[in-house]
């Protein structure tokens, strides 16, 4: 066996890497979901899409002019369902799920939102599984530049 020369083991190092990047960027077969998410302002953005970034997510986009998230994920990882029950369990309610009372209440004052009518059931209400809210952060004025 010939030892292979350094500069070509770098070349491969790189090819390689640079597939692993494409390959995460854009996943294949990824499925994009447009749904409502209930909320305020810049401040709830950043919670719900916090919330809703995990492995799979490749755009996680809440537009608080519309109230609709954009959601782009690998559907053999996770699903629309799963990052709305996410996304409820930091506050945000959506058509199917809703988030706590608890939750909700802990929101930051400019983030009480207006509530859509509660589930039949209480099947989709999301209890807290951890605290991601920041009470400190301050809501970002009505008139923020939206992306
Ligand atoms: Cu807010």
């Amino acid at each position: 066996m010939n030892i292979v020369k350094n500069s070509s083991g770098w070349l491969l190092l790189t090819v390689m890497l640079l597939t692993g990047t494409t390959l995460n960027a854009q996943i294949a077969g990824a499925k994009t979901s447009t749904v409502k998410v209930y909320g305020n302002c810049g401040m709830c953005e950043k919670t719900i899409e916090k919330a809703a970034w995990e492995k799979g997510v490749s755009q996680a986009d809440w537009n608080k002019d519309t109230k609709m998230a954009v959601l782009t994920f690998d559907p053999a990882k996770t699903s629309e369902e799963a990052l709305l029950k996410k996304i409820a369990a930091v506050g945000y309610d959506s058509d199917n799920f809703r988030a706590s009372n608890e939750v909700y209440d802990n929101l930051h004052a400019c983030c009480h939102y207006d509530r859509p009518a509660p589930l039949k059931s209480s099947q989709g209400q999301m209890t807290k599984k951890r605290t991601g809210v920041k009470k400190a952060e301050e809501c970002k004025p009505a008139g923020e530049g939206g992306k």
